[in-house]
């Protein structure tokens, strides 16, 4: 990165401690990965420079030839990683995805379902700050307290008491599968449509380790930054060959596929981002490796070992454990906050997030839940020993958050633990200059 240096050391600064801290601390924020250094490159590319308006073979500009080779290997690469008969890649993020699947399927006025936010929904499933709650009128479906889970029961009464245009199923901080049969079975009972966003679990559904949304909804949506472990954006797939969608100035209706299209272009953005897409199509060609099904399987049973280690040391996790890639903690029972266990963790090298656990009595900005994941660290090949080790030193922390002393022991600990496990080589280079 001489030319970064030289012209803007600012940013090459923040840039290279950005690239220390990923390397020599613990990155368990469920949400996050380590793209290949395949993806970096694309996403590096002069395809940040090209105009590429409309979509392959049918653009508002000239000297789209190349761009359109890399759109068609994403689309074609993502229909083949999901069994999906179309793909939109051109979302700029998993919330742009929303928009433009929540609007081809219902108008501005609406009723829509979504999981609380504060139940491990996401801002875009019905989030009253938000364009989902500003834009429709929401009903939030929740988290049973006793189980922990999603309340179908519920879900069905409310569906037949609101009548919704769509429902929507997906999460942020859910640890179980989500049964996207029985959505269906709800969604076609009260006439609704069943978008499902899988942007947590896409890597999961990708290798058939979690039940796959296709064949029980309309559209599905997701990021590609993830379980995926692409770059940051979003997807678009449905297996609805037809249907009849009015669009504005359009005279004759639309099939659901090119309602999608239209929605995202013109409907929500302008000019795709095509070193994105690139960088897309790179991922897509990893995620149909069968090393990436390996990869994916680790990321389980990181998390169920991870889980485990957590319940012999006596912590809460809401569910009593893991399906997937993630776990939450309900740090309540001890007494202890959300915000003050990250702060705790994140000093002694472990990157987690507070997050809000079902029912929980704080305020979002506090919360009594920390989220933890598995994808990031079993991208730098931790497995089932790593895990143990760092439950045991989450679990060290958490037992006495004021003391700093464990948490710089800890530190130094994780230190020696992350250069067992190498993400990209460039540190090195960097430590050099
Ligand atoms: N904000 C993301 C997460 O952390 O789960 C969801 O988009």
């Amino acid at each position: 990165m001489q030319s970064l240096k030289s012209f803007d050391p600012d940013i090459y600064n923040a840039i290279r401690d950005e690239t220390l801290r990923q390397t020599e601390t613990l990155e368990m924020i469920a949400s996050e990965n380590f793209v290949s250094l395949a993806v970096l490159e694309a996403l590096g590319s002069v395809m940040t420079n090209k105009y590429a308006e409309g979509y392959p073979r049918h653009r508002y500009y000239g000297g789209c030839e190349h761009v359109d080779i890399a759109e068609g290997k994403a689309r074609f690469r993502s229909k083949k990683l999901f069994g999906a008969k179309y793909s939109n890649v051109q979302t700029h993020s998993g919330s742009q995805a929303n928009m433009a699947a929540y609007l081809t399927l219902a108008k501005p006025g609406d009723t829509i379902m979504g999981m609380h936010l504060n139940h491990g929904g996401h801002l875009t499933h019905g989030s009253g700050v938000n364009f989902s709650g500003r834009l429709f009128n929401v009903v939030a479906y929740t988290i049973s307290p006793e189980t922990g889970r999603i309340d179908y029961d519920e879900m069905l009464r409310l569906a037949r008491e609101h009548k919704p245009k769509l429902i929507v199923t997906g999460a942020s901080a859910y640890p179980r599968i989500i049964e996207f049969d029985k959505v269906k079975e709800i969604a076609d009972e009260v006439g609704a449509y069943h978008i499902a966003d899988i942007a947590h679990i896409a890597g999961l559904v990708a290798t058939g380790l979690h039940p796959d949304p296709l064949p029980y909804s309309d559209i599905v949506t997701s990021t590609t930054h993830k379980t995926l472990r692409g770059p940051r954006g979003g997807l678009i797939l449905t297996n609805v060959e037809g249907g009849e969608f009015m669009l504005a100035n359009m005279p004759k209706p639309k099939t659901l596929p090119q309602a999608i299209d239209a929605w995202v272009f013109p409907g929500c953005q302008g000019g795709p981002l095509m070193h994105v897409i690139a960088a897309k199509a790179v991922a897509f060609k990893e995620a149909l490796r069968p090393e990436f099904k390996e990869y994916q399987q680790q990321i389980v049973k990181n998390a169920a070992v991870l889980a485990e280690t957590l319940l012999s040391r006596d912590f809460s996790l809401v569910t009593g454990g893991t399906d997937n890639h993630l776990i939450l903690m309900d740090l309540a029972p001890r007494g202890l906050t959300g915000r003050d266990a990250e702060k705790a963790l994140e000093m002694a090298g472990i990157t987690t997030n507070k997050n809000m656990v079902p029912n929980d009595p704080q305020k979002p900005f506090i919360t009594s839940g920390i989220r933890i994941g598995t994808p990031a660290l079993t991208t730098r090949g931790m497995k089932e020993e790593e895990m143990r080790q760092i439950g045991n030193m989450i679990a060290y922390i958490l037992e006495d958050l004021e003391d700093e002393e464990r948490q710089k022991k800890t530190r130094d600990d994780v230190r020696e633990l992350c250069k067992r496990f190498v993400i990209y080589d460039i540190p090195e280079a960097i430590e050099e200059d």
